[in-house]
Parts: structure tokens; C-alpha cells; sequence
């Protein structure tokens, strides 16, 4: 990106709903993005460079486990606060969001919700930090929308569990110092232990030929026989729920996160039709550009007011996880379609990197799959309404 102009659309006056505390927070985030960030992601994107120095950054930030109570070195911030950090993000890129709403929701969320006293006080200070990396194993070669046909497994040993398996398409995997990582049984039932880097017999080989999140790292998990003790095992949850309730954090985060991107790719857009002249006037004076502009604007403008309502509803405990579906496959639909259209308004120019078009609706290609794809999402609200569960 040459220069970040970016300036935030509110057609609505929606930061009257916000409070002073959490415009601070994203002012903030944005300062930092467009100083430490901006200026760069274009070329990690091009080189296929997860820049791991910020990580320590985005930990003083507070990105990471933003709810999570300073207690344990999380942030003590509410629901909102932590979506407009996912929106500030991933309006710069969605692979840099990626990996603060792992970090955050995936892996310190269930130690937090799950673990015991002595796993919260080991991982989730280093984690808030930013002086470790978490990665979350869920997603298996043979194992995506359906995670309950994981075969990854754990069997009794005594003092530790005999981990063995693979998970594949992992987040920060090849980086992380610890693997949130979720596995069967003797009884057939999902359990969630945190695996240490340095296991013996545990590698996370790294995802090459990415089109998409190419400044996000991707990668496998590897479990040979791996001794993992079972003070590693959360104590408070079984079954697919634990790994589930995980994902409705982060997919809360996304709904907010694809959002900032469909406001950068609304930005930019709406400027570029402005300074480009055809035909002996700026494009932005032509009824067809204007269409795509108006309809862009009312779409982000009705994800703005969805994901805040959302936001509001999760502060005071009521979201349920299928308003949280509707609202991450909503902001990724509507993002994927505002990249679409606005790389068409920047011509031959919305190809380059000149732009974080045409960067932004490739990793969309990621955000819109990840998390549940686009048609689980809809058939999780179609169970909702319906109360038949059409996926079996
Ligand atoms: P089902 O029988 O419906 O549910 C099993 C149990 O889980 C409960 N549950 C939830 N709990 C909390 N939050 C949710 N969102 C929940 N959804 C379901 C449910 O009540 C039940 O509890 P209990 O007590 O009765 O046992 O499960 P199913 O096997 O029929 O599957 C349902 C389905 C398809 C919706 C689900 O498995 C699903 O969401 N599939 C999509 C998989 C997915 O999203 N994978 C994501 C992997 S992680 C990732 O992509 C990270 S990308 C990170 C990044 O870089 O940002
Ligand atoms: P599949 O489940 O094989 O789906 C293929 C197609 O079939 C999709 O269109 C899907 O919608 C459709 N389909 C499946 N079931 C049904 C049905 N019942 N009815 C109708 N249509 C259906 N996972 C993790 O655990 N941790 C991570 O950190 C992580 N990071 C990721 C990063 C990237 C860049 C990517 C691409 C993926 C990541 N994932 C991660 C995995 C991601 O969650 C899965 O890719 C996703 O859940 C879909 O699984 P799948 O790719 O196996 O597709």
C-alpha cells in the first residue's frame, strides 16, 4: 500500500453509539496500523512474510485477549472494544487479523474458559504479550465443516496422554510456542489439551503456494506419539462444544474484522472515482459508479449496525451462536462483494499493489471459508428458524 489515506465510513453516525473509551481503543489500534503496519504489508503480502516482530507490539496494543480479565494479562475490555480492534486490523489485512483472533479467541479464550488455575497463570500472561504465539488445532486433512470425525486421538499413559494424529490448515502453526489442539479419547469423546513446542515427536511444517492471507502463516500439526502430561488437559469441558464455544468468539471477531475490509476496499474506491477522469470527468460522476458506491455504503452501513447490535447483545451474555453465524457470514458476503466491485472501479490499477483491493478480496477468499464456510453459516440459521438440522 503507497500511502495509507484511510478514513472510516459512518454514514450512519454510529460512533454516537460508541463511548469515548472505545474510540480511544481504536484510535489507537489505527495509529498503529497505519505507522507500523500500512507502509509494508503490501510487500510481506508479495514475499509471503508473517512479519512475527510485530507480534510483541500487538501485544502491548492489548489485541490480544481483549476480554479476558487483567488478572491473567488479558485486557478486561468489552465486546464491542474488542470487535472495533478485529475492524482496525483487518481494514489493513485480513491475515494480520488472523492472527490476533487466534491468539486472542482460539487459544487463550478456552485456557481461560476451560483450563485450570495453574494452565491460566503458565500460558495466558506470555500469551497477552505477545512473548508466545498460540496456535488452535481443530480442522484435519479428512476433517473441515464436520470436526466431529477428527481422528486425532489421546490414550491414557498414567501421568501423561499419547497424542497422534494431524491437523491441517493452521494458523501461526509454524511459529507457535504452544497448540491449543483438539483430540478423541478412549471414550470417544473431544478433549482440548495445550501441546508445548519441543514435545518430542510434535512439528508443524508450513502450508506453501498460499493465493491467499500470504502475510499470515499457515501450517500443519503433527503428532507422533507425542507425551503430552495431563496437566496439559483443560479439566472443564468435553465434547464439541469446548472447540465450538471457541468459535463463536472468533467468529464474532470476523464479523466485525471483514467488515473493516469492505470499509477500506468502500474507502478507497470512492476516492480513485473521485481523482480518475474518463471521458472528460471524474468516473465517480457516472450514474454506474454511482450505483456501485451507494449500494457498497448501504451494505456496510447495515454490517455496521448489525455487528454493534451483536456487540451489545454480547456484553450482557444474550448472543446466541447462531446470531453470531448470521453476522460472520453477512460481513464476509458483503466484503467479498464491495472487493469485487471496487477492484473494478480501480481499472487495470486494481490489480496492483498499489491498492489493498485486490489483496483484500483474496484473503476474503480465506475469511469467507474459515471459521464455517458460507453455506454452513446459512444452514446453521436455517436449523435456527427451522429447527431442522439440514447438514446430515
Ligand atoms: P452439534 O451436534 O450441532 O453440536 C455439538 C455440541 O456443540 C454445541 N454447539 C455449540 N456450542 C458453542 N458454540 C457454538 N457455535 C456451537 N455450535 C454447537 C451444541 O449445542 C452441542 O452441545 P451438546 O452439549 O449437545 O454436546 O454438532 P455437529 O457435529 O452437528 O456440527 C455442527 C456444525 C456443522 C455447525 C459445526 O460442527 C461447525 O460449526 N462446523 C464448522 C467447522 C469450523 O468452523 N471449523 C473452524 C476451524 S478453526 C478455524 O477455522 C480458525 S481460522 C482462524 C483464523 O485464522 O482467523
Ligand atoms: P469442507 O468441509 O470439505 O467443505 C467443502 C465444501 O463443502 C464447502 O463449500 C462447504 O460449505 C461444503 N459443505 C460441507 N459440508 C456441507 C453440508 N453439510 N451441506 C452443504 N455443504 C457442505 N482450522 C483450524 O482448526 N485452525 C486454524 O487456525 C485454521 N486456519 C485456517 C487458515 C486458512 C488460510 C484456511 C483456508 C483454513 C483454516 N482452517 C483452520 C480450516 C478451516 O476452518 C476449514 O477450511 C473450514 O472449516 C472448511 O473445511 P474444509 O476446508 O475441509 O472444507
Amino acid at each position: 500500500m503507497a500511502q495509507d489515506l484511510y478514513t472510516h465510513p459512518d454514514y450512519y453516525q454510529i460512533d454516537e453509539l460508541l463511548t469515548d473509551e472505545h474510540k480511544l481503543i481504536r484510535d489507537t489500534v489505527r495509529a498503529w496500523i497505519k505507522k507500523e503496519v500500512s507502509p509494508n504489508i503490501e510487500n510481506w503480502a508479495q514475499n509471503n512474510e508473517f512479519p512475527k516482530h510485530l507480534v510483541p507490539q500487538m501485544g502491548d496494543l492489548g489485541v490480544f485477549g481483549p476480554t479476558v480479565p487483567v488478572q491473567y494479562g488479558g485486557g478486561g475490555l468489552d465486546y464491542i472494544s474488542y470487535g472495533l480492534m478485529m475492524q482496525e486490523i483487518e481494514r489493513c489485512d485480513s491475515g494480520m487479523r488472523s492472527t490476533a483472533s487466534v491468539q486472542g479467541s482460539l487459544v487463550m479464550y478456552p485456557i481461560y474458559a476451560y483450563g485450570s488455575e495453574e494452565q491460566k497463570n503458565k500460558f495466558l500472561p506470555k500469551l497477552a504479550s505477545g512473548e508466545w504465539l498460540g496456535c488452535f488445532g481443530l480442522t484435519e486433512p479428512d476433517s473441515g465443516s464436520d470436526p466431529g470425525s477428527m481422528l486425532t486421538n489421546i490414550k491414557d499413559a498414567g501421568d501423561h496422554v499419547i497424542l497422534n494424529g494431524s491437523k491441517m490448515w493452521i494458523s501461526n502453526a509454524p511459529y507457535a510456542q504452544v497448540a491449543v489442539v483438539w483430540a478423541k479419547d478412549e471414550a470417544g469423546d473431544i478433549r482440548g489439551l495445550v501441546v508445548e513446542r519441543g514435545m518430542e515427536g510434535f512439528t508443524t511444517p508450513e502450508i506453501h503456494g498460499k493465493w491467499s492471507l500470504r502475510a499470515s502463516c499457515t501450517g500443519e500439526l503433527v503428532f507422533d506419539n507425542v507425551k503430552v502430561p495431563k496437566e496439559n488437559i483443560f479439566p472443564n469441558v468435553k465434547g464439541l462444544k469446548g472447540p465450538l464455544g471457541c468459535l463463536t468468539k472468533a467468529r464474532y471477531g470476523i464479523a466485525w474484522g471483514a467488515l473493516g475490509a469492505a470499509m477500506d476496499c468502500y474507502d478507497s474506491a470512492r476516492r480513485y472515482s473521485l481523482e480518475r477522469s474518463q471521458f472528460g470527468k471524474p468516473i465517480g460522476g457516472f450514474q454506474l459508479q454511482q450505483k456501485k458506491l451507494a449500494e457498497m455504503i448501504t451494505e456496510i452501513t447495515k454490517g455496521q449496525l448489525l455487528v454493534w447490535r451483536l456487540g451489545v447483545l454480547m456484553n450482557e451474555g444474550k448472543a446466541t451462536p447462531a446470531q453470531v453465524s448470521m453476522a460472520k457470514r453477512n460481513s464476509c458476503e458483503i466484503a467479498l462483494n464491495i472487493a469485487r466491485e471496487a477492484r473494478q472501479m480501480h481499472g487495470g490499477m486494481g490489480i496492483t499493489g498499489e491498492y489493498s483491493i485486490m489483496r483484500h478480496m483474496m484473503n476474503l477468499e480465506s475469511v469467507v471459508t474459515y471459521e464455517g464456510t458460507h453455506d454452513i453459516h446459512l444452514l446453521i440459521t436455517g436449523m435456527d428458524v427451522t429447527g431442522i438440522n439440514a447438514f446430515k
